[in-house]
């Protein structure tokens, strides 16, 4: 069964040329691209994007640095497509928490500059994919 999940290349990605490191781990895995985009982030598409972390300490920062360049932002579809990319992925601190072998854990150092984000849910995949892709 097929699943979508919304996956970006945050700026910091972006900057240290790891799209095509992104994209070609998304492949190899089995994964496929159904959209792919280089793209400018506004306030209000960060903000809707992060809603539910409004209000915690990291909020305006985050903000900050999603709005701070351009991202890559992809539609990503197959099998437990939301897992399966999280898992790439590795966990949000790059340090503490992703793996070696993981692109956080292979190339991130802190946790504002994770390199990529990935639904967690198939729920969030959905609704951040209206808001990303309104066209699919
Ligand atoms: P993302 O949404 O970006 O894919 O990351 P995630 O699910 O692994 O982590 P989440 O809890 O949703 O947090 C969103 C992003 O906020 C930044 N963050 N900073 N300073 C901090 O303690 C802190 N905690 C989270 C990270 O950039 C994280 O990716
Ligand atoms: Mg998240």
């Amino acid at each position: 069964m097929n699943e979508r999940t919304l996956v970006l290349v945050k700026p910091d990605g972006v900057g240290k040329g790891l799209v095509g490191e992104v994209i070609s781990r998304i492949e190899k895995k089995g994964l496929s691209l159904a959209a792919l985009e280089l793209r400018s982030v506004s306030r209000s598409v960060a903000e809707e994007h992060y809603a539910e972390h409004q209000g915690k300490p990291f909020y305006e920062d985050l903000l900050e640095f999603i709005t701070s360049g351009p991202v890559v932002a992809a539609i990503v579809e197959g099998p437990r497509a939301v897992a399966a990319f999280r898992q790439i992925a590795g966990g949000t601190d790059p340090v503490d928490k992703a793996a070696p072998g993981t692109l956080r854990g292979d190339y991130g150092l802190e946790v504002q500059y994770n390199l990529v984000h990935g639904s967690d849910s198939a729920e969030s995949a959905e609704r951040e994919i209206k808001l990303w892709f309104p066209e699919h």
